[in-house]
């Protein structure tokens, strides 16, 4: 894919550089490198065969909790098993470079927090966060990794997990209120998007002075919106991703490069002109 005319790390750093109030908005491909599958990249593992939009709706839940439980268990354990990678790293550090910056994730996952981003706003929810379904209590989130977790799934799970020929199945918990079944934290297709945090959201991009996109096709909705609030501002949205999305004619730079390459080099660069004084 072509990037934009002058996409580059120091076109980048350059646009960067005079803003104070920097809103990161990233989506699956932010977790690739650390081994996490994207959404509509190429299917692995254990769940090739199902379409994660078809599981992840409350007609998968209602219609097979233990399949959508395990999906959850499965995916859960690939996130506590990873580490982030050197572009949370690098988002992680520009807070350090920068007074303003908010992450605005479509992710479940909890690589932005581990890599130390301190204000991060996430648009669909948890893997960390279940709730009973009857009574919207929150469960206590119970690790899924380790032998116990694995032993207890009947097989290794984690990147490069062996493949069991058929899905397994885990029951949900029940809910130690009501005893109803224990649902995972996310928001399904289907479902609103939590308020606050998308009113959150919404005010962090008309308030920001520059987006930078990682990492997301820009396909699902509202949060693939979100980048023109930025652009009819006449701020900049700039745009990282080793493919084009739904982003790229709306962004003024795309560089087609992946979030581990490309942020480092970004901040890098933004951290030499702080040493040197310069405005970051
Ligand atoms: C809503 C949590 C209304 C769950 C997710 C018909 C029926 C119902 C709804 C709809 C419908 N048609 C449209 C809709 C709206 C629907 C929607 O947008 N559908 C799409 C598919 C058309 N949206 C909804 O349903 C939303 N709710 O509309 O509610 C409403 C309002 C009020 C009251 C009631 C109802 C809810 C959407 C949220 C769904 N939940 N996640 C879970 O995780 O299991 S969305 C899911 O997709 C993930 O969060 C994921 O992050 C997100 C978006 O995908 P991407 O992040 O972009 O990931 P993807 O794989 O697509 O792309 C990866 C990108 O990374 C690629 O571009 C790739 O090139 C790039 N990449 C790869 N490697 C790297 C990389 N980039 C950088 N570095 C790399 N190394
Ligand atoms: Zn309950």
């Amino acid at each position: 894919m072509t990037d934009t005319p002058y996409a580059s790390p120091v076109a980048i750093a350059e646009a960067l550089l005079s803003s104070t109030r920097v809103a990161v908005l990233t989506g699956a491909g932010m977790s690739a490198e650390s081994g996490i599958p994207t959404f509509r990249g190429s299917r692995n593992g254990l769940w090739a065969e199902f379409d994660p939009q078809q599981l992840a709706t409350p007609a998968a839940f209602r219609r097979d909790p233990p399949l959508v439980w395990a999906w959850y268990r499965w995916r859960t354990a690939l996130v506590e098993q990873a580490v982030p990678n050197a572009g949370h790293q690098a988002i992680a550090q520009l807070e350090r470079l920068k007074e303003g910056v908010v992450v605005i994730t479509q992710n479940v996952d909890d690589l932005h927090e581990r890599a130390g981003s301190s204000n991060v706003l996430h648009l669909h929810g948890s893997l960390f966060e279940p709730r009973c379904l009857a009574c919207a209590r929150p469960h206590p989130h119970e690790s899924a990794a380790g032998p116990e977790g694995a032993q207890r799934q009947g097989r290794t799970i984690g990147p490069g997990a062996s493949t069991p020929e058929a899905a397994l199945r885990v029951s949900p918990p029940a809910c130690t209120h009501c005893g109803g079944p224990v649902r995972p934290g996310v928001v399904w297709f289907g479902e609103g998007l939590p308020a606050a945090t998308w009113n959150r959201a919404t005010r962090a991009l008309e308030d920001c002075d520059a987006l930078l996109v990682v990492g997301t096709s820009g396909v699902v909705q509202p949060a693939a919106s979100l980048p023109r609030l930025v652009k009819q501002r006449g701020k900049p949205v700039i745009e990282i991703n080793p493919d084009t999305s739904e982003i790229t004619h709306g962004a003024d730079i795309h560089w087609n490069t992946t979030a581990a390459e490309g942020l480092p080099r970004i901040v890098e660069l933004l951290g030499a002109r702080h040493a040197a004084g310069g405005p970051t």
